[in-house]
């Protein structure tokens, strides 16, 4: 799957496109089954944390997250690396391409919670414009009532200021969230896809989703990459090990 260059320039102008699918059925439910065993596996070992980013919301909710799920299972580590993802990507932000973040995102039935408005930029610190793109890769149909990820388009054109939620080093994942007189989000958009789809979206894209009421559950993979001649990003990223942000195609 690779956008076209009028493509590429609505994911500039816009902030995100919609693709996909680009796996066959059979391969969906091959990496949905082995989702499942990951965090089975995961809940067994006790190492499955809920990264649910608002503590001051029902402690009752989840969101829980395969952290660098390439390394997590075969499966997943093949998917990343799969040529008909990367050539996608590679035609919004170029042929060098690093792995920076990759998790599998799963709300429950009726308890999933929401992960509140941020920007990754803000995480990943890459002072390149237009060199990160995040892929959305829905496993269940995502719909508003099972937390469907919701962004706001044209929104990505500044940086917002963010909050520290937690420290990294306590609980991991979603510690960022906007926190930003001047972020408007009265035109924030639903994006209701299929399985399959995916939401290709720009690194300065903010975005959210919310809580998953129905009584379907809510498997995703967020799978964050950028141009890997990049060299100036933020520090926790760059002293991960370097199996963490594997560069994937090209070089730096
Ligand atoms: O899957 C979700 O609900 C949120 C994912 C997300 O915001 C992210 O990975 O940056």
């Amino acid at each position: 799957m690779r956008f076209t260059p009028e493509q590429r320039e609505e994911w500039l102008e816009r902030g995100y496109l919609v693709g996909g699918p680009f796996l066959s059925d059979s391969e969906l439910d091959g990496i949905g089954a082995d989702f499942l065993r990951t965090i089975d596996q995961l809940q067994r070992e006790q190492r499955l944390e809920n990264v649910k980013s608002d503590t001051a919301s029902d402690a009752e909710t989840q969101v829980y997250q395969i952290r660098t799920a390439h390394l997590a299972h075969p499966t997943f580590d093949r998917l990343v690396r799969d040529p008909r993802l990367l050539d996608a990507i590679e035609s919004l932000i170029g042929p060098n391409l690093r792995l920076v973040h990759f998790q599998g995102l799963y709300k429950p039935p009726r308890t999933g919670g929401e992960v509140a408005w941020h920007q990754d930029d803000y995480y990943f610190g890459v002072n390149k414009a237009n060199a990160v793109a995040s892929c959305w890769l829905a496993l269940d149909d995502a719909t508003i009532e099972n937390g469907c990820m919701w962004v706001v388009p044209h929104a990505h054109r500044q940086m917002y200021e963010h909050r520290k939620n937690w420290d990294p080093s306590e609980k991991k994942g979603f510690f960022f969230s906007i926190d930003d007189p001047q972020f408007d989000f009265s035109n924030a958009t639903p994006i209701e896809i299929k399985r399959g789809q995916c939401l290709f979206h720009h690194g300065l894209m903010p975005h959210r989703s919310l809580r998953n009421n129905s009584a379907r559950m809510r498997r995703a993979f967020a799978i964050h990459f950028f141009d890997a001649t990049v060299t100036d990003f933020r520090g926790l990223y760059q002293t991960m090990p370097q199996e963490n942000t594997p560069i994937v195609r090209g070089g730096a």
